[in-house]
């Protein structure tokens, strides 16, 4: 496009004189015909009558500062001190006549409902100016700001407050609309736009490198175009705002839908030497009648300060339990939470648009730009909208849900045997985690959820207390009691001489439930006196099983012998009949015998012997014995080589 340029319009003699009167009131100084001047250390910013950027008409002799301003033509566009060293040091010192009051454009654009409006002003002057409006408010001190409003018969105000933050090396525009009629506005949208001329004032063309630097995407919402000089003067318009979108193309503003849109001439990205324009525009899906909303933007002329001036822009986003969700360009935020947590998710700002919320059965709205989410699961989740005009709105982030619990199978109170051990939980956590038991004794791990226990104590009650935090730092607390049984015991009575073809009855006792080994022999190894038909000599094993489950062990011999004296009967009948006359072990005894001993009543010896083959025939020294109960002892050695001593009673019966 070709750059034209006119000559700037004379100052009227009326104005001049104003100017003068004006000069020693601050708040009316920076205000003259009808366009506001704003003066600070680094920046100052021409504001027209029509809210555009640039001014037709000189500015005052001094600003803000105290210093005289810096326009490169008549009157003031935006210039910097870019690089902070003097408006005199440095090459270029300073750069200036951005756009204004050269030739090209600068200004901005509302639709509302497809209605069109735009307010720029080419060569200095307000050249289209649909929104009729003046500057109503201006001050200086920490902040120098000057702000332009218009209200339009179709029923709506812009208002435009432009300040300079103390210092900076950008400016701000803060932007409120606000709906005066009793209808919803539907689809609108706002630009601002600027051809640049970075450093044309300093001999460089009006060609600059105008690029796309950034749409806001995952992980982001910035809007931000940029344009560079030959001179190396910089330049960028840009907005934090999940609404916005960055343009090139295009050099008169005439709507604000094509740059949002990026519809020809205005195109999203790229970069291309060319005259014309750069903007950030915004969009809203409503604005409900009697309401306002607010944005604002940003222009930068210091590279080295893009953020701190986009942090300045900053407002409406999605915010998780009122923390803004934001991550790394390109990559999507994510929310780490446990499991069954729920996180208050809300688009700050958002209300003039209707938001579908993905995983929404996971999602339980509270009001139309808010809601908790409770999710059941990992994986990535979102909120959009669409844009009327193609594309959507969206915010996704990345959830990650932690859930110790699942992972580990555990009762909180176990049982265990005397010298037994126990496996403290099982399952697989996530890489990262950490555990602990406590306390450590008889823990061979601590540190392991497959740790295990072997206490070395019986009949106690053991609690122990398990911490587990996975990578997400949700934890599980668990405690455990552990009861160690007392000592289980069994006893499979006394040893026995049994007649070979004959039943005897085995005794066992001090169990819940018994089970005897070898089973072939007995009637059913179950019960706790079962009776096995003598055959030869056995060894039985008995394990009995207490209330708690746990076990012992005991065992008995049955001596089998074909003789009937083997039987170590209870009574014997020494009467000279020939039947059951002496009272002894017999010949076939099965283990190794030491000796036989009769005791009487009082504890008296009355028979001993180491032959097994002698028997007690009720005499004593020649002397027949009383009648009645004798005890008797019998030592001998089991054949597995333990020797074993059985008593007996024995009754005399004459
Ligand atoms: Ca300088
Ligand atoms: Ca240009």
């Amino acid at each position: 496009m070709t750059e034209r340029r006119v000559t700037p319009h004379a100052l009227p003699v009326a104005l001049s004189a104003l100017t003068f009167l004006f000069q020693g009131l601050p708040i009316n100084a920076q205000i003259q015909g009808g366009a506001a001047y704003l003066q600070s250390a680094h920046v100052e910013v021409g504001i027209s009558a029509c809210g555009a950027y640039g001014t037709a008409y000189a500015p005052p002799a001094l600003g803000a500062e105290g210093q005289a301003y810096h326009p490169t033509e008549t009157g003031l566009g935006f210039v910097a001190d870019g690089d902070a060293d003097g408006w005199v040091d440095g090459f270029p010192p300073y750069c200036g006549d951005y756009f204004l009051p050269g030739s090209p454009v600068e200004g901005f654009a509302l639709s509302i409902g497809g209605t069109d409006y735009a307010n720029h002003s080419g060569y200095g002057i307000c050249g289209v100016e649909d929104i009729p409006g003046s500057i109503v408010d201006y001050g200086f001190g920490d902040t120098v700001f000057g702000t332009w409003e218009g209200v339009h018969p179709d029923g709506f105000r812009l208002r435009i407050r432009t300040y300079i933050p103390d210092g900076k090396r950008y400016f701000i525009g803060e932007v409120t609309l606000e709906n005066q009629t009793s209808t919803d506005f539907e689809d609108v949208y706002f630009s601002r736009q600027v051809d640049p001329d970075n450093d044309q004032a300093w001999g460089g063309g009006f060609q600059t490198t105008n690029r796309i630097a950034r749409q806001p995407g995952p992980g982001q919402s910035d809007a931000l175009a940029t344009a560079e000089g030959s001179m190396g003067c910089f330049i960028g318009l840009g907005a934090r705002h999940f609404a916005s979108r960055a343009s090139r193309g295009g050099f008169y503003i005439t709507n604000a839908r094509d740059p949002y849109c990026g519809e020809v001439p205005y195109t999203h990205e790229g970069t291309e030497l060319a005259d014309d324009a750069i903007g950030v525009n915004f969009f809203f899906a409503r604005l409900e009648a009697g309401e306002s909303l607010a944005f604002t933007y940003a222009y930068i002329l210091d590279a080295g300060q893009l953020e701190e001036a986009l942090d300045a822009t900053a407002a409406p986003m999605l915010l998780a339990d009122g923390l803004p969700l934001e991550s790394a360009p390109g990559s999507l935020p994510s929310l780490e939470l446990c499991a069954g947590d729920s996180v208050l998710l809300e688009v700050q700002g958002g209300g003039n648009f209707t938001w579908n919320w993905a995983h929404h059965g996971d999602f339980h709205p509270t009001s139309p730009t808010s809601g908790w989410l409770k999710p059941t699961a990992s994986g990535t989740y979102g909120v959009n909208t669409s844009v009327s005009c193609g594309g959507d709105i969206a915010f996704g982030f990345d959830v990650m849900v932690g859930n110790p619990a699942s992972a580990v199978v555990l009762s909180s109170a176990v049982g265990l045997c005397p010298g037994g051990s126990l496996e403290m939980a099982s399952g697989t956590l996530p890489e990262g985690s950490t555990v602990a038991w406590s306390p450590q004794r008889w823990v061979d791990r601590p540190n392991s959820l497959d740790a295990v226990l072997a206490p070395d104590t019986v009949n106690a009650v053991l609690r122990y207390h398990l911490s587990v935090t996975d990578p997400y730092g949700c934890r599980l607390e668990h405690a455990v009691d552990v009861t160690v049984h007392p000592k289980a015991s069994v006893d499979a009575g006394s040893n026995q001489v049994g007649v070979i073809g004959q039943r005897v009855y085995l005794h066992g006792s001090g169990a819940s439930s018994y089970a005897w080994e070898p089973a072939s022999y007995l009637d059913n190894a179950s019960l706790a006196q079962p009776s096995a038909i003598v055959t030869d000599t056995v060894r039985f094993t008995l394990t009995g099983t207490d209330a708690n489950g746990c076990t012992a062990t005991d065992a008995v011999w049955v001596f089998g012998t074909p003789d009937r004296r083997m039987a170590l009967a209870n009574a014997f009948t020494p009467d000279g009949d020939g039947q059951n006359d002496c009272f002894g072990v017999g010949p076939a005894f099965a283990g190794r015998f030491i000796d036989l001993r009769i005791f009487n009543r009082w504890g008296a010896l009355v028979f001993q012997s180491t032959d097994a083959n002698a028997c007690w025939d009720g005499t004593l020294a020649g002397k027949a014995q009383p009648m009645g109960a004798y005890t008797v002892q019998l030592r001998y050695v089991e054949p597995d080589g333990v020797e074993q001593v059985h008593g007996g009673s024995l009754t005399l019966i004459r």
